[in-house]
């Protein structure tokens, strides 16, 4: 996988390194590969060591980033959903396709008690939408600071929509689209009305969070650069970003190639139907009713 993920690396950064340089700046102190040691084996079937790394400025641009952070592939396909489809990319195209190929680094930040991340997505078309989660090219981010198992059946979030609590979800899920907001339609969620923000917090307000992004467009290479707040209890607890502490984490690349011509992702055509693609591999329902269907970051540091 390691090799795999060099050689994927690689071959995008040859296509993207005068565009969105990962590394070469000044700005970030070198991100040191966290020890792993007997006691940190994975407890997820998808896990990084995430080195430290201070200094980001989250602008969209990577210039920031040092060469030396590891890039990770995002390529697990969502198929055979009512919601989603191929996007005219077969999975086992998604290291080197024109199409979709999408990568990313993450380290974690003690000084801001933030996890950084940056996306890196190789799209042919840019298409931006605001009014549901099937109309637009998008990142999702996964994030469970207490590392938990918890589950909640589906009846907590649908059909309460306005009313569900982020608080109330064991994985917040923080949104964001390569354009102004709002995201997915959201004008009103637990029992307020929202502005239209981007990124956005499924269900909470993502302004009593240190969450933030920038997005940028660089050729055929859209970057998403976030800063991510984690949560033992969304929004009055935060997480403590430690050495050793593991993250329940995944990241979601969205990619829609043809504005949406219905009103609803189930009556969009088959073929023009967005592309769901994680990083953590298996699905089992939506990753924010399930905490344990998500992989995970174990944080390094002194
Ligand atoms: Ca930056
Ligand atoms: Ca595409
Ligand atoms: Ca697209």
């Amino acid at each position: 996988m390691i090799d795999r993920t060099r050689s994927l690396a690689a071959a995008l950064l040859g296509v993207v390194s005068t565009l969105t340089p990962l590394g070469g700046g000044t700005g970030a102190q070198d991100a040191t590969p966290a020890p792993v040691s007997p006691e940190e084996k994975p407890a997820r079937p998808a896990s990084i060591a995430v080195p430290v790394l201070t200094g980001i400025t989250i602008d969209g641009d990577l210039a920031d980033w040092p060469d030396t952070i590891e890039l990770h592939p995002i390529r697990h396909m969502l198929v055979n959903d009512t919601n989603y489809g191929k996007n005219g990319v077969e999975e086992r195209d998604l290291a080197t396709s024109c199409d979709l190929s999408p990568v990313f680094s993450v380290a974690s930040d003690p000084d801001t008690d933030l996890i950084v991340l940056a996306v890196l997505v190789r799209d042919d078309r840019l298409i931006v939408g605001n009014t549901g989660f099937w109309d637009t090219d998008a990142v999702e981010v996964d994030l469970d600071g207490l590392f938990s198992d918890s589950r909640i059946p589906f009846s907590t979030v649908f059909g309460r929509f306005e009313e569900v609590d982020a608080s109330e979800v064991p994985v917040l899920q923080y949104l964001g689209i390569p354009g102004e907001g709002p995201v997915s339609g959201v004008s009103r969620s637990s029992g307020e009305d929202r502005d239209p923000v981007n990124p956005s917090l499924s269900w909470g307000d993502i302004s009593q969070t240190a969450t933030r992004m920038a997005f940028r467009r660089d050729g055929d290479v859209t970057v998403y650069e976030w800063a991510l707040q984690a949560f033992d209890r969304y929004p009055d607890r935060p997480t403590d970003l430690v050495p050793g502490k593991r993250i329940g984490f995944d990241v979601v690349v969205v990619d829609k190639d043809v504005p949406a011509s219905t009103h609803s992702a189930e009556t969009e055509p088959e073929d023009a139907r967005s592309a769901w693609v994680s990083w953590c591999p298996g699905f089992s329902g939506p990753r924010f009713l399930n905490a344990g269907s998500i992989g995970e970051l174990v944080l390094g540091g002194d």
